[in-house]
């Protein structure tokens, strides 16, 4: 399949800035770019997308330049943003540019990245307002719809001068490496296109340069993709586990899982059409499901950290959690009642503290028929103890009701 018929299959084009893109794209040899702000020290998984964009272009012969936006950061983006940024110091913008530079080299080893602070920094008002400024015609600036509410709301002039900020990037690109091409979410097309009208005006009207977007993701149920109870979704495994990231994609929804599939993973059509199938006729299996958070899971943290995320899954499922590392037990049980103990508690205590048993009483009868076991073995003694020196690697032990009903101790002695 030619590229662009792949893209629009999976749903991945919104605009493009001539109808001839379809052809540069097919053709597979030119220089493009992306680039990524660097507000935070890692991407989340919003910014996926746009590389595995990325990934698609450079797998059909297109040869990527990455830019982290460490000067761009200092400004701070508009686009379909309803308050001025908070300005980053040159510090944090810089070591935040270090970060996200590491995870977009894991996901393209072979493209070029580059710092926009480089060239950037060095530009000075003069050259800014005479060589730059003097090709926006601030009437053409103010039409944008990406800033047009901030106009009336109110807006810096240093964020207003955005756009021309990353149509200098395009510019300095497009001269300096033959980069032909930028790609960016739908929200970017203001930014893209203010690049495009840069380049006309400095090389001529005729300059074979043009703009791609991609679609924000959105979610059937109308929330905001990207989102968990705690927050966002992120790449770098201190802020998101690998255990939460993969659950994440296992919990799509079956509205969504088919075009979640397009658009995040490498599968072929006919692999996903069988999925589209089989989400129909079984979708208590959840294979779809299973096998985005595998594809995800693999790219962004490895083979042995998407085991270990469906041996919890599973171990949770099937109810046998003492057969975990402490480590892994950590991980899965953090949404589990949890008792506290800085010394060996009586089982009883626990029981009724996490809420397993309702009263002492309801605690003792529960014992004594046998429905407790303390990591996997029955207790029947109404004076048990769940010690540390029986925890698991002396830090957790499982005590549970019945097969489903559990809570963990957490020995922290
Ligand atoms: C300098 C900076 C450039 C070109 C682009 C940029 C960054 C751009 C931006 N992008 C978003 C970001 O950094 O703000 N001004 O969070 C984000 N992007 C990926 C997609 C996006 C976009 O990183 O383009 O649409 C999200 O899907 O919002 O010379």
């Amino acid at each position: 399949m030619k590229l662009m018929e792949d893209l629009k299959w999976r749903g991945l084009v919104y605009d493009m800035t001539a109808p001839e893109l379809e052809n540069v794209l097919n053709a597979g040899n030119s220089v493009f770019y992306l680039g990524a702000d660097p507000t935070a020290d890692s991407l989340h998984v919003g910014h996926l997308l746009a590389y595995l964009v990325a990934k698609r272009l450079e797998n059909a012969g297109h040869k990527p330049i990455l830019v982290i936006g460490g000067g761009t950061g200092l400004i701070g983006d508009p686009s379909f943003k309803n308050s001025e940024r908070p300005l980053l110091t040159i510090e944090t913008s810089l070591e935040n540019a270090a970060g996200i530079s590491k995870q977009v080299r894991h996901l393209l080893p072979q493209a070029a990245i580059v710092n926009n602070y480089d060239w950037l920094s060095s530009l000075n008002a003069i050259e800014f307002l005479r060589d730059i400024g003097k090709n926006f015609n601030v009437a053409y600036m103010m039409s944008k719809e990406s800033v047009k509410s901030r106009i009336e709301s109110g807006i810096s002039f240093t964020e207003f001068s955005y756009q021309i900020i990353q149509a200098w990037d395009f510019e300095h690109l497009f001269d300096k490496h033959a980069c032909q091409i930028q790609i960016g979410g739908q929200d970017q097309w203001g930014n893209i296109t203010s690049g495009l009208e840069l380049i006309r005006k400095v090389h001529g009207t005729d300059a074979k340069a043009y703009g791609f977007t991609f679609p924000l993701v959105t979610k059937s149920d109308g929330t905001k993709f990207g989102k968990s109870e705690s927050g966002a979704v992120w790449l770098d495994p201190l802020r998101t586990t690998p255990y939460d990231f993969y659950q994440y994609w296992i919990n799509t929804a079956d509205d969504d899982i088919v075009m979640r599939l397009k658009q995040f993973t490498f599968l072929s059509k006919a692999t996903i059409e069988a999925f589209a199938e089989e989400i129909k006729s079984h979708p208590e299996g959840r294979n779809a499901q299973k096998a985005l958070a595998k594809e995800l899971t693999v790219l962004v943290h490895g083979e042995a950290a998407w085991k270990e995320a469906v041996k919890i899954s599973e171990a949770l499922f099937q109810g046998d959690i003492e057969t975990l590392t402490a480590d892994e037990i950590g991980l899965a049980c953090k949404d589990l009642p949890r008792f506290e103990a800085n010394h060996d508690p009586l089982l009883l205590d626990v029981l009724v503290a996490t809420g397993l048993a309702s009263s002492k009483r309801d605690a003792r009868d529960l014992v004594s028929s046998g429905a407790v076991s303390v990591n996997g073995g029955k207790t029947l003694a109404l004076d048990a103890v769940v010690t540390q020196e029986n925890a698991i690697e002396g830090r957790y032990s499982i005590v549970r009701k019945g097969k489903k009903k559990y809570v963990l101790v957490s020995h922290t002695k």
